[in-house]
């Protein structure tokens, strides 16, 4: 008989594990859902003036805020004013300032680098006066 009981126990012990695998893996999916329910991503907009001229321009601004966390970037050429959407616990404004001025556009608080600057196609050159048809 020892041996009978020795197989029961195993069973029972296979049972137990299975229980408390997924009671565990139940709890940790409860706690992840509460965490995200009391933190949600604190979506936030801001708003700021970015020297551009055109269609291109717009095009360039936004690619470089296409980013995980930022949920949209507007930029509007005529107003130059860019208008981004993103998730506050992983960004700070001053952070979209120096993503634009990477690509070659200024901002109401960051110049570009003149090298940077001087790449870009001539239309684009809104610090000479530049105005294109696009
Ligand atoms: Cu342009």
């Amino acid at each position: 008989m020892p041996l009978n009981k020795n197989l029961l126990n195993l069973k029972k012990r296979k049972k137990m594990k299975k229980i408390i695998q997924t009671t565990s893996l139940a709890l940790f999916t409860i706690i992840l859902m509460t965490g995200m329910a009391i933190n949600p991503p604190k979506k936030t907009t801001y708003s700021f003036k970015v020297f551009g001229v055109c269609e291109m321009c717009k095009e360039r601004i936004e690619n470089a805020l296409d980013r995980k966390g930022i949920y949209k970037a507007i930029y509007d050429f005529k107003s130059e004013q860019l208008t981004v959407t993103y998730n506050a616990a992983l960004f700070k404004q001053e952070q979209f300032h120096n993503m634009v001025a990477m690509v070659g556009h200024d901002t109401e608080d960051v110049k570009a680098d003149n090298v940077v600057y001087s790449n870009l196609p001539d239309c684009c050159k809104y610090r000479d006066g530049a105005k294109c048809d696009h």
